[in-house]
Formats: C-alpha cells, sequence, structure tokens
C-alpha cells in the first residue's frame, strides 16, 4: 500500500478483522453473466476490493447461487424475476439496481442494470459500502445519476502546463516518453472517474490552442479516448473559434460562411471517425481576449448552431461557455446575463450554456448566477471550479461541497418557489435533451494527483453530488474520509468537523460578508485589495470590487446602484435590495455601507468584518490543534504532510486577515476590536 495519496480514495486496505469475516460470511463467489471490456473491468475491481478488503478473493463462475455477488444486465433471463420492467425503465441507461435477494435457502447480492455501465457503477456502489464497512445483508438500492452530462474541465495546455493548475503538470499533454507509465495513469483516471460517476471530460484549456484540430492531436485525443472507452468516460476538445484561419488559412471564421460552416463539418466528421463516442467541444469565445463570433458581427447563437449543426449528425454536444464580460460602464457581475438572455430559445437543441457557479469568478463566495432560472428556453449548466484559484490553491484545505451545495440549493423563483439551480439545471423543471453539469479540475501530475490530500476529496465529492446532488455533505466527507483513510471513529469525527468548517473559515479570512475579487494582480496568490496597475482594466482590480473609501466599503448592487439585484426574480431581488433583509453573508457584495452601520448582531460593520477576518485564522489554528491530536492514526507520510499543509495556510490566513484589515483600516479609520488584537 502506498501512502504517498497516488491510490486516491480506491485504497483497498484490510479493515478491521470482525467487519472484514462478516463480508467473508456473506459474500464466497462472483457470477458474472455476461461478457464485455466493462464488465471484466467491473469484476477485476470487485475483485481486488474484496480481497485487499478482507484478505480473501472471490471465486469466479458464469452461474449464481448463496452468497454470490451477480453482475448482470437486467435482459439476462436468469435475473429478470427480480425486478419490475418500472424499475428497470426507472434507472435509464447509467442506472442500477442494487438487490439482495434471495437464492437458495439463503440470499445473493444482485447488481443488474440495463447497460454495462450502470453494471460499473452499481459495482463501485457495493464497493464504497465494503470499503466504509456498511451492512451488505439487505441491499436495495435503485438508483440513477441527476444529470445526464458529468464533467471534468482539463485547463491543461498542449504544452504541458496547466493553467491555474496547483499540482504539477498535465496529465494529459507533452510527456516525457513513457507510455506504460502515462497509460496506467490514464487507467487510475478512467477508475476513479467511473467510482464516483463522472462520465465525460475536456482534455484541454478553454484558452483553446488551434493545434488540438490538427490530425496530430486528434489522433492523441482518441489514445485517451480508447483507455477511457471502457470506463464509460467520454472524451471532449475547447476549440478554439479561429481554427479554420489558424490551421488552414481561410479568410475568416464567421460562422455564417459556408467555407468555415464545411471546414467544422469535415473537423467533426475526421473526429468521429476516430473517436465514434466523442463527447462534443467547449467553447470559451468572446471572453478574455479569445475570438468568437462577435468579432463578424455575430451572435453567441450564431456561432453556437454552427458548430452544433457540425457534430449533430453523429450526437455532439456544444457546451458554449457564459464566462463573458468586457471593459465597460455596465456591473461586470450583469454582463453575462445581457449578454445571454437575449437569445434564450434561439440555440440548437445540442447546445448547453455552460454558466459559472457566481456571477463574478468561481470567489469563495457569490450569490448564484442569475442565468439560473432565467434562462427556461435553453439548457444552461453549472460550472464549478475544484482547482482552487480564489481559495488557497493546493495550500488551503477548503472542502468545496458545501459551497456547491449551497448554490444547488440557492432558490432562483424561476417557475416559483422551489426553483432551486439544481432543478432548473437537472432537467426537472426545465426540458432539455441532456443535461449537464461541469468542474474545472484540480488534477495534475503530482504523485497524489491534486497537490493537496484532502483536494481529492473535492474530485470525489464533486462526481458524487453531480450524480446525486442531494447527497448529504457530512456523509459525502465521511465517506471519503473511511476510504481515504481509516475507519477509526475518533479519526473520522475530527477531520470531517475539519472539512465541514474549512469553506467557510476561508470566507472568512479571505472575503468575508460579500466581498470578493481581493486577490493578488494576475498569479491570484495572497491578498493584495489595495493593487493599483497603471493602464489595467478596472475590472480587474480589487477596487473595482470592494470600492473601500472613507465613506464605507462594498458594491452596491441594488436598485441605488448598478440594479443587478433586477436581474433576480421576486422575492429574492427585493431581499437582495434591502440592506436590512439582504443575508449578512452577501451584504456587501449587494451593498456600499459605511463603516459604522448597525449589523444584525448589534456590531459595527467594521467591527463585523474584524471578527470574521479574526474568526477565519482561528480555525484555520483548530485545525492544526484537531489534526495535530491525530497523530499516529493514520501513516506518517500523509499526516505529515497534511501538518505541513495547515501550518502554510494558517500562516496564509494571518496574512489575508492583516493584509486586508489594515488597507480597509486606512479608510475607516477605526480601531481593531481589543479583545481580537489583546485577547487576554
Ligand atoms: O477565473 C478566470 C481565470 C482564467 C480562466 C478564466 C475562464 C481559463 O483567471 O485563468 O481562463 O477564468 O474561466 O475562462
Amino acid at each position: 500500500m502506498a501512502e504517498d495519496g497516488s491510490e486516491l480514495w480506491l485504497r483497498y486496505e484490510k479493515l478491521p478483522e470482525n467487519v472484514a469475516s462478516n463480508y467473508q460470511n456473506q459474500i464466497e463467489t462472483l457470477a458474472i453473466l455476461g461478457q464485455s471490456q466493462t464488465l471484466n473491468i467491473a469484476s477485476d475491481e470487485l475483485q481486488q476490493a474484496f480481497l485487499g478488503l478482507t484478505g480473501c478473493s472471490l471465486k469466479t463462475d458464469s452461474k449464481f447461487g448463496e452468497r454470490s455477488i451477480i453482475l448482470s444486465l437486467a435482459s439476462n433471463k436468469s435475473v429478470s424475476q427480480f425486478f419490475t420492467k418500472d424499475e428497470l425503465r426507472s434507472v435509464g441507461d447509467e442506472g442500477y439496481l442494487l438487490r439482495t435477494i434471495p437464492v437458495g435457502k439463503g440470499s445473493a447480492i444482485l447488481i443488474a442494470a440495463n447497460t454495462d455501465a450502470g453494471i460499473l457503477y452499481g459495482t463501485f456502489e457495493l464497493i464504497r459500502l465494503l470499503q466504509t464497512g456498511q451492512p451488505v445483508y439487505a441491499l436495495e438500492k435503485i438508483e440513477s445519476p441527476k444529470y445526464d452530462l458529468r464533467l471534468l474541465n482539463h485547463w491543461d495546455n498542449l504544452d504541458g502546463t496547466v493553467e491555474r493548475g496547483y499540482a504539477g503538470h498535465s496529465i494529459w499533454w507533452n510527456y516525457p516518453k513513457n507510455d506504460e507509465v502515462v497509460l496506467q495513469r490514464y487507467v487510475d483516471y478512467a477508475r476513479a472517474n467511473a467510482s464516483v460517476g463522472i462520465n465525460g471530460t475536456v482534455l484541454n484549456n478553454v484558452n483553446a490552442s488551434p493545434q488540438v484540430l490538427t490530425d496530430e492531436y486528434i489522433r492523441k485525443f482518441a489514445k485517451v479516448a480508447d483507455v477511457l472507452r471502457p470506463y464509460h468516460l467520454k472524451v471532449y476538445m475547447s476549440v478554439n473559434f479561429s481554427s479554420p484561419v489558424v490551421l488552414d488559412g481561410l479568410a475568416t471564421a464567421d460562422p455564417l460562411n459556408e467555407e468555415v460552416i464545411k471546414w467544422w463539418k469535415q473537423k467533426a466528421d475526421d473526429i468521429y471517425g476516430l473517436i465514434p463516442d466523442f463527447g462534443g467541444f467547449l467553447v470559451k469565445a468572446n471572453s478574455e481576449g479569445q475570438p468568437g463570433p462577435q468579432d463578424f458581427g455575430r451572435t453567441h447563437a450564431d456561432g453556437a448552431n454552427m458548430l452544433a449543426a457540425a457534430l449533430k449528425p453523429h450526437g455532439g454536444v456544444v457546451m458554449w461557455r457564459a464566462f463573458v464580460y468586457s471593459p465597460s460602464d455596465t456591473d461586470r457581475a450583469k454582463q453575462a446575463y445581457n449578454e445571454f438572455m437575449p437569445f434564450d430559445g434561439q440555440f440548437a437543441d445540442n447546445v448547453i450554456i455552460q454558466v459559472k457557479n457566481g456571477p463574478v469568478d468561481f470567489q469563495p463566495r457569490e450569490p448564484f448566477s442569475p442565468l439560473f432560472g432565467a434562462m427556461q428556453q435553453t439548457p444552461a449548466m453549472i460550472e464549478f471550479q475544484l482547482t482552487q484559484e480564489y481559495l488557497g490553491f493546493s495550500n488551503h484545505l477548503a472542502y468545496l461541497a458545501p459551497m456547491q451545495k449551497e448554490c444547488f440549493e440557492s432558490d432562483t423563483w424561476g417557475k416559483g418557489k422551489e426553483s432551486t439551480v439544481a432543478k432548473t439545471t437537472d432537467g426537472s423543471l426545465f426540458a432539455s435533451e441532456k443535461s449537464a453539469i461541469a468542474a474545472v479540475a484540480n488534477i495534475g501530475r503530482d504523485t497524489n494527483w491534486c497537490g493537496h490530500q484532502f483536494a481529492q476529496a473535492n474530485w470525489y465529492a464533486y462526481g458524487r453530488l453531480a450524480w446525486n446532488h442531494e447527497l448529504a455533505l457530512d456523509e459525502l466527507a465521511r465517506e471519503w474520509v473511511r476510504m481515504t483513510f481509516t475507519l477509526k471513529p475518533e479519526f473520522e469525527q475530527s477531520v470531517v468537523d475539519i472539512m465541514m468548517r474549512s469553506r467557510e473559515a476561508v470566507v472568512n479570512y479571505m472575503t468575508p460578508l460579500g466581498l470578493h475579487h481581493l486577490m493578488g494582480w494576475s498569479h491570484h496568490h495572497g491578498p493584495e485589495p489595495w493593487c493599483e496597475v497603471p493602464g489595467a482594466r478596472e475590472d480587474w482590480l480589487p477596487s473595482y470590487f470592494h470600492k473601500a473609501s472613507e465613506d464605507g466599503i462594498g458594491f452596491d448592487r441594488s436598485e441605488t446602484g448598478s440594479k443587478a439585484t433586477e436581474q433576480y426574480f421576486s422575492p429574492l431581488k427585493e431581499l437582495y435590495n434591502n440592506k436590512q433583509t439582504c443575508p449578512d453573508e452577501l451584504l456587501l457584495w449587494f451593498h456600499h455601507l459605511p463603516w459604522d452601520y448597525r449589523m444584525k448582531s448589534g456590531k459595527t460593520l467594521w467591527e463585523e468584518l474584524c471578527y470574521h477576518y479574526y474568526a477565519g485564522v482561528e480555525e484555520t489554528r483548530l485545525f492544526q490543534q484537531k489534526w495535530d491530536a491525530l497523530d499516529g492514526i493514520i501513516d506518517t507520510e500523509r499526516f505529515a504532510h497534511v501538518q505541513q499543509k495547515l501550518k502554510i495556510q494558517t500562516t496564509e490566513a494571518i496574512w489575508w486577515r492583516d493584509a486586508c484589515l489594515l488597507y480597509f483600516q486606512t479608510f475607516s479609520k477605526m480601531p481593531i476590536p481589543l479583545e481580537l488584537e489583546r485577547p487576554i
């Protein structure tokens, strides 16, 4: 067993003796009814897991009996008596039934599905139950995913660097030659994703190089696709809108030009010739300097629909990003909505609009993007960020599932009460051909994949939530801790507690009360609320967002300011508009308030700010204490790694707190409350 984190949560370490022997008594053989590469993978994984966890191997058989685990397509006659047609229909193409069935005088565990993919997902669910020490004698699960397309986006450049990557170089591009190691890495990547239900991956940066569409790179994509395919993981590509001009010298990339249309059609045909199950294109257009249809006086709909038409005959989709803003008088938080709403309903049915969870840019806390709930004629998908561009890189422990849950559960009021972001995107409120969700990956070539052992939890939990956004956060944390570290309750309790508090801690020491975008210029590391860059775009500077001056702090987006609140439905609009009802967590996102403004707590705004910044730092100290107390429970290597990271986190939390408060104090001219600065 490696102790470096390389196995992620798929560590099949021996369980405590009583748990292991319990499983041995209940499970003896593995019956595989059918033949396919995916079934072989499922069976190998289960055997490997069972052996590791119990110390005992499973005998395989083509028939089942008492104490079998049965992997079977539902169409197989010998299992069809164990479920109804309705149940089968309800699990769809990717779901499964996991059920204890009576066999002879005893019982067996049946994993049945309509497809091999469903069996693979069901197998990983059973493995998860075994790994976490759950009882398996009366299983009854009928599962299917909430989103159809569940993707990772890699911001990986072809030279091997990773934009906003903090875990080493790209796992996809520019490897030194060593095929075997690389291929094994891809297999492990595919296993990890299959184990949490992720079924698609974009292999290159949204700031896309046109080169990906050369034969050389299409072949490289195909090679990866061949490895990922049996794990039910499809490959997608980010494309550059100027590709026809750059690669083949066309005079224009105008999406209505015949030559251009033909060019993309041919490219799509070439890709599908090599990758028959290719997923589709992800496009960042007319955003942060990327080319797009607007360069030719055309619209987002013109651009997206042209690409969609090229992919349509092959069943591919276009994920068209709504991350657009330009230096203008309009509040940056309003721009995506303004640009996209006029086209709602004008996109082809295989276009999905990919919208960042918040209206600005992956900040530790933002309100949800007002496009959710508002775009009712065009499918919208959420884009989360797992790589911690704004949450301490791979140095800070920040369990992001609570942030994702906050977004899922936000009520948009788009169709009245309970029109949550989840429901407006998963196909349950607005009809869509395919519902989808994506997250920017935090994965690199580091041995432990994600830079920080705990960043693995974000990959894990994202996949699980994409499968079912209703899963409980602490449950998810608990299962990840058990799979990744140990079943020992004292460890689990402390570590789950740290995880559950961690995101709020980051918000507090970086950007409390709705503040945002206070980070360092360009690299985004550490605080720089004072940042000024001669000639720089105003909407890239922290002062654009915090607007601190002697009269107060915060961005007035209410009706007396930029009126961004108008992009939300009632009664949310009114709630945000009114500083009395606006939740504290978003107060300075929506309001500019004087330093002595009286908060709900009775404190002044300045004092409240100080309390939040100090509380954030205290939390990181608490995390250190809690972790230190666990010394000796897990392997030294991972223990020391986390211990060291937590030290950095505390140091940087202090840096954030002091930098922000001392800078803001130059305007507030108020003292830091004595009980904070000089605690007895
Ligand atoms: O968050 C910003 C990042 C850019 C990124 C961009 C985007 C890939 O700072 O690095 O570019 O968002 O999402 O397109």
